[in-house]
């Protein structure tokens, strides 16, 4: 039975993602479509978190913080002045996530900001010193220490896909 479902699942996938990639190209007028997978994320959050707002297509901002979280933001040079940030992806692809350095007040919990286990490559436009831990509230293993004014691509088999909380020293 699991087996006979499985293709099935791959090609749902698949028109997701083709459906994504129309709404991309079309714009947002499209009033009838269904909502692309980034659409679906955002209105997950959004509705969950009062202060979380839709400031764009692809993005949600944190109005207390001003983080961000878009799906539209490939590249290292998207990660603006004096911000850190994580991909979800290695090559700083997929989600990213930037915080300012006025986040660094308390732990930052990457769960409340949808990016629980997912964080690949990162930088950091900072001067702080920042910790990128397992679990949350810094406990865990302190997965890499993200040095200021630098940048990684990817952060390693042992460390994707893991990180829950960070820390600025
Ligand atoms: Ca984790």
């Amino acid at each position: 039975m699991n087996n006979e479902n499985r293709p099935r699942r791959g090609l749902i996938t698949l028109l997701a993602g083709v459906a994504a990639g129309l709404a991309l190209l079309t714009g947002a007028g499209v009033a009838n479509a269904e909502n692309t997978p980034a659409q679906d994320q955002i209105d997950h959050i959004v509705a969950g978190q009062p202060d979380a707002i839709q400031t764009s297509p692809t993005t949600v901002t944190w109005r207390d913080s001003g983080v961000s979280l878009t799906a539209d933001a490939a590249g290292p040079e998207q990660c603006g002045f004096n911000q850190f940030c994580l991909w979800e992806h290695s090559d700083f692809k997929g989600w990213m996530v930037s915080f300012n350095e006025s986040s660094c007040a308390y732990v930052i919990e990457l769960p409340s900001f949808g990016f629980n286990d997912v964080a690949s490559s990162w930088v950091n436009n900072t001067a702080r010193r920042v910790e990128v831990w397992e679990h949350s509230g810094a406990y865990g293993l302190r997965l890499w220490t993200e040095i200021p004014y630098t940048a990684s691509r990817w952060v390693g088999e042992d460390a994707q896909d893991r990180a829950s909380s960070l820390v600025c020293r």
